[in-house]
């Protein structure tokens, strides 16, 4: 440990601006890795983690399932926000308290006090799983940031701007790393390349993330 880990240790997660309005809080959910991963099996325990297919057909590579007062479904008829899951019928399971304590408290870091999400999308990457370039508009209210939390194998992400032809920057995101999402990167363009192999103490050879959003 040098005097850079000290200083981190004392004054919380390293701040990085990725861009308008995107903070990355390197390391801020390290102090509940143990929780978030338990919410995450308890979540799939409920409602398992499943393949979708986009509107074009294409089976996604990264599994996924929700949690909270809506999930995000994609199936012929399109993409959007659902209040039970399709596959049981049941509301997707509620929203671990420690889930949303890291989700507000992160955005309150960052400037938005008043973030509380209504739906937390859980991506499971496995080696080779890839997100091409999107931008995340199937919410009500773009106003309001989206906070992600990485965890597991690190992955490269690319981040562009407002318009699909901008050029990408490529960050590493880390086990324990998180990034709120606000103001106008809140509606840029991003993705991830697919996921290299590999072994991470936690998860084995995932990478989870977690996203937090208003919804509904
Ligand atoms: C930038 N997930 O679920 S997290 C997604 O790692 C998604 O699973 C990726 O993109 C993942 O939609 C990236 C980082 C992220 C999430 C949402 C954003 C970046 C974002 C929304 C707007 C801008
Ligand atoms: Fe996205």
């Amino acid at each position: 440990m040098d005097l850079f880990d000290l200083a981190g240790a004392a004054s919380g997660p390293a701040r990085e601006d990725m861009g308008p309005g995107a903070v990355l809080l390197r390391g801020r959910a390290l102090a509940s890795e143990r929780e978030l991963l338990a919410g995450i099996a308890a979540v799939a325990a409920e409602a398992p983690f499943r393949h979708m297919r986009t509107p074009g057909g294409f089976e996604m590579s990264v599994a996924m399932t929700s949690c909270g007062e809506a999930g995000w479904v994609t199936d012929r008829r399109g993409y959007r926000y659902e209040r039970c899951d399709p596959a049981s019928g049941a509301p997707w399971p509620p929203m671990p308290e420690v889930f949303a304590a890291l989700a507000q408290a992160s955005a309150a870091e960052a400037g938005f006090p008043d973030f509380a999400p209504d739906a937390c999308l859980i991506n499971r990457y496995a080696p080779g799983a890839r997100m091409s370039l999107h931008q995340d508009k199937d919410e009500q209210d773009f106003s309001r940031p989206i906070v992600s939390v990485s965890l597991g194998l690190p992955c490269t992400f690319q981040f562009g701007g407002a318009a699909r032809s901008d050029p990408v920057r490529k960050y590493e995101l880390r086990h324990g790393d998180v990034v709120v999402w606000g103001g106008p990167s809140r509606l840029y363009y991003h993705g991830v390349l697919r996921l290299k192999d590999g072994e991470h103490p936690l998860t084995g050879g995932l990478r989870y993330n977690l996203t937090f959003r208003g919804a509904l």
